[in-house]
């Protein structure tokens, strides 16, 4: 799914979602395609829908073809093949799984550092923010050392349940805003 670099808000984004097993990723999947809660099993592979986001205030937003990719160690590898050419990521992380925010850091830095993921615009969502245990938005980007990314990584953290879908729409129009001017500001190099 190639897509170019006009500013048509009609366009479909070709959005990719990463992060930890059992993060949350298929749950955002299917919160945003279906409006509801989906029970998941982990992932083996990849899930895809295309979806139709939500814009500012009650307006349509844009068709997304969202892909969701499995987080166990041993399909990390397929992230790479998936994330390029995307025209932004979404790294999903379980705020409540302190222990694991290490690793996760380490695998969003390794797939974000990738020579073919320079410049894509990065959306975190702070997922499962309804567990009592979770960590807040400051203390998250903080434990993924955000602030350590590459310059040309415009990035937004978002707090989101997947199950209720709190947040999720936000975010993802959130990373829309930055996919669009990402798209300005290559035109004009042009
Ligand atoms: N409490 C709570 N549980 C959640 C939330 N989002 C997902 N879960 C649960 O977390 C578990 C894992 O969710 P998945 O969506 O399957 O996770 P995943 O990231 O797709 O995992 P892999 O496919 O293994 O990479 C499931 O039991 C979900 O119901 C959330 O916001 N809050
Ligand atoms: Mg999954």
């Amino acid at each position: 799914v190639l897509t170019g670099f006009s500013n048509d808000p009609q366009e479909t984004l070709h959005v990719v979602m990463v992060g930890l097993d059992s993060a949350g990723k298929t749950t955002v999947l299917y919160r945003l395609k279906l409006h509801e809660f989906v029970d998941s099993v982990p992932t083996i592979g990849f899930n895809a829908e295309r979806v139709r986001l939500a814009g500012p205030g009650a307006s349509r937003g844009p068709r997304c073809h969202l892909w969701d990719v499995g987080g166990q160690e041993k399909l990390r590898p397929l992230w790479r093949p998936y994330s390029r050419r995307a025209d932004g990521l979404v790294f999903v992380v379980d705020s409540a799984d302190a222990m694991r925010l290490d690793e996760a850091r380490a695998e969003l830095h390794r797939v974000t550092r990738l020579q073919e993921n320079q410049g894509t615009p990065l959306l975190v969502i702070a997922n499962k923010q309804d567990l009592p245990r979770a960590l807040d938005v400051a203390e998250v980007q903080r434990r993924l050392a955000l602030e350590e990314l590459s310059a040309s990584t415009p990035h937004h953290t978002q707090p989101a349940c997947a199950i209720t879908g709190e947040g999720l729409e936000e975010g993802m129009e959130q990373l829309h805003r930055m996919i669009l001017k990402r798209r300005r500001r290559r035109k004009k190099k042009q």
